[in-house]
Order: structure tokens, then C-alpha cells, then sequence
């Protein structure tokens, strides 16, 4: 296992979709040990504190994009933030906060990789863009921003390219995606293990797979961006729009652990943790426990 410095940063934002309560995901992840586990593996770890939220934006009404002003002020910040670590030589854990947060990490990462690889391990497949989104709940958006499709106060963040190329991105665990998302992917090409998938071909030979495309595209980094939702609510039902059906518990530690073997993963964010609909924050610690396995974390 090789000891990184981490630099840890909280976003507690909800602007992203409707439920009140995720805001509070990096409390909720802090409170269940993050930081300790990832100490206790030996990596040298520096907690940046939350990024500030500016309650004004939670006013807006905006059809197709809620609250987009107050997604587009804290992606800047947070893309900021994300490309200071990376020049740092640091390892970026960004703690959700709903998952539009993730326009934010990716664009701060795109100052730094140029052939960026990403895993979206999620229930949903989060390429929706302003047309196509059922709801107009941003965090069902992200993907497809970063890709450079959708809304272009979205795309432009950090500059008007795509921050990933469809070709290096793969999904994992997906079960919910909406009619206009599929056509993206089928237009795209883009690498989905459904959970049709991962019964049919087992989650050893889905990561083996996923692992050998993203070597295959001579990646320069790969960004794991886990949504809690995309593991099967028994286990996580602390989050906003569960989905049942979903990836388990140990299916979930041994992908962790099959991408601390690829020694791939250059960045994290954990989102969509509700404290609020949690049970006893067991969400948090299944996603902390996740934490540790994906960074060395060994049984014996
Ligand atoms: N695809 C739906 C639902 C959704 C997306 N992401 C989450 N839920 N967590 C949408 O609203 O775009
Ligand atoms: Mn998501
Ligand atoms: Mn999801």
C-alpha cells in the first residue's frame, strides 16, 4: 500500500436536488471516523474544514435547473480548492453533499489530467442534462456536465471544455436511468455495468473489466466518485433517492479493494449522505468503512 498525503475537504451542499438534510453528509462522515481511518492506515492526512455555503441562493426558482446559482458558486470554489490539492501532490477526498458537487471536483481535477479516467459508482447514471431531466434536480446532471453536455453556466466552469472524455468513464451499479440518459449512453458508448450485469458476470470480473478499459485508455489519473444510493438501501438508507436492488455490502468492499490492488485511484468524493433519513448514521460508517478498504485497508 503506498502512504499518501490526503487532503479532506467538506462540502455541505444540497443545492442539487430536494431533500434538506445532506447538507450535513461531511458531519455525518467526520462523525463516523473518516479521518481516523484513513490515520490509522498510516497516510498523513489534512482535514480543510467545509467549504462555506451561501444560504442566499436556496431562494431561487429556476424550471429546469434548481438552485443553479448556488451549484454554480460553489463548483467554482470547490474546482478551486480541488486543483490547489493536486498541485499540492496531495490526494483529494471531497466529502458530499449531493452529488452536483461532483461538476466542482471534476473540473478542478481537469487542470491536472488531461486523459482524466472516472468511476461513477451510483444507482443513477447522472447524465441527465436540462432537456432530458425528469426533475431539474441538478445532482442528476453531473456526469454530462463534466462530459460538456447540459446547461452551459454548467460546462463553462473552470473553462468551456469537457473536463472527461465518455470513452473513460465507467458506471457501476447503475439501476435507475431515465429515458434521455439512455440514449446519451448509447450515443456515447459509454461503459455501464448494470446490476444486470454485476449478477450476471459477478463484481470480480465487472471491476477486472472496468480496470483493464481504464488501463487501456492510458488514463493519467482516475477519480472514484461513490454515491451511497448506488449500494442497496439495507445497507445505506441514508440518502435521498434510494433504489432498491442495489450493489451489497460486500460486493461494494471488494470493488474497494479491487481498485486499492489497481493502484488506479488518484482522487475521491463520497456523496449523498442524509443524516436526516439515516438510521443511527449507519450510512456514514458503511461509507466510512468503504473509505478504508479503498485506501489499504487489509483483513489479515
Ligand atoms: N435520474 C433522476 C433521479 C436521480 C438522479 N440522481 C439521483 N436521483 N440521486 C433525476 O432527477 O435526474
Ligand atoms: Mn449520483
Ligand atoms: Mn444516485
Amino acid at each position: 500500500m503506498k502512504t499518501l498525503n490526503i487532503a479532506v475537504i467538506g462540502v455541505p451542499s444540497d443545492f442539487g436536488q430536494n431533500r434538506r438534510g445532506v447538507d450535513m453528509g461531511p458531519s455525518a462522515l467526520r462523525y463516523a471516523g473518516a479521518i481516523e481511518r484513513l490515520e490509522n492506515l498510516g497516510h498523513h492526512v489534512e482535514d480543510l474544514g467545509d467549504l462555506h455555503i451561501d444560504k442566499k441562493f436556496h431562494n431561487q426558482i429556476h424550471p429546469t435547473l434548481k438552485n443553479v446559482d448556488g451549484v454554480v458558486d460553489i463548483s467554482k470554489r470547490l474546482a478551486g480548492e480541488v486543483n490547489a490539492i493536486v498541485k499540492k501532490g496531495m490526494f483529494p477526498v471531497v466529502l458530499g453533499g449531493d452529488h452536483s458537487i461532483a461538476i466542482g471536483t471534476l473540473a478542478g481535477l481537469a487542470e491536472n489530467y488531461e486523459n482524466l479516467g472516472v468511476i461513477w459508482y451510483d444507482a443513477h447514471a447522472d447524465m441527465n442534462t436540462e432537456e432530458t431531466s425528469p426533475s431539474g434536480n441538478i445532482h442528476g446532471m453531473p456526469l454530462a456536465v463534466a462530459m460538456g453536455y447540459g446547461a452551459k453556466v454548467l460546462t463553462a466552469i473552470q473553462g468551456d471544455f469537457p473536463k472527461v472524455k465518455p470513452e473513460n468513464v465507467v458506471l457501476i451499479g447503475a439501476r435507475s436511468i431515465d429515458e434521455g440518459e439512455k440514449q446519451f449512453i448509447r450515443e456515447h458508448g459509454i461503459q455501464v455495468y448494470t446490476m444486470h450485469d454485476v449478477d450476471r458476470l459477478g463484481m470480480t470480473a465487472v471491476m477486472q473489466e472496468a480496470i483493464i478499459h481504464l488501463e487501456g485508455q492510458h488514463v493519467d489519473g482516475v477519480h472514484l466518485s461513490l454515491d451511497l444510493d448506488g449500494i442497496d438501501p439495507l445497507y445505506t438508507p441514508g440518502v435521498g433517492t434510494p433504489v432498491p436492488g442495489g450493489l451489497s455490502y460486500r460486493e461494494s468492499h471488494l470493488a474497494m479493494e479491487m481498485l486499492q490492488d489497481s493502484n488506479l485511484i488518484t482522487s475521491l468524493e463520497l456523496v449523498e449522505v442524509n443524516p436526516i433519513l439515516d438510521e443511527r448514521n449507519r450510512t456514514a460508517e458503511v461509507a466510512v468503512t468503504l473509505l478504508g478498504s479503498l485506501m489499504g485497508e487489509q483483513l489479515v
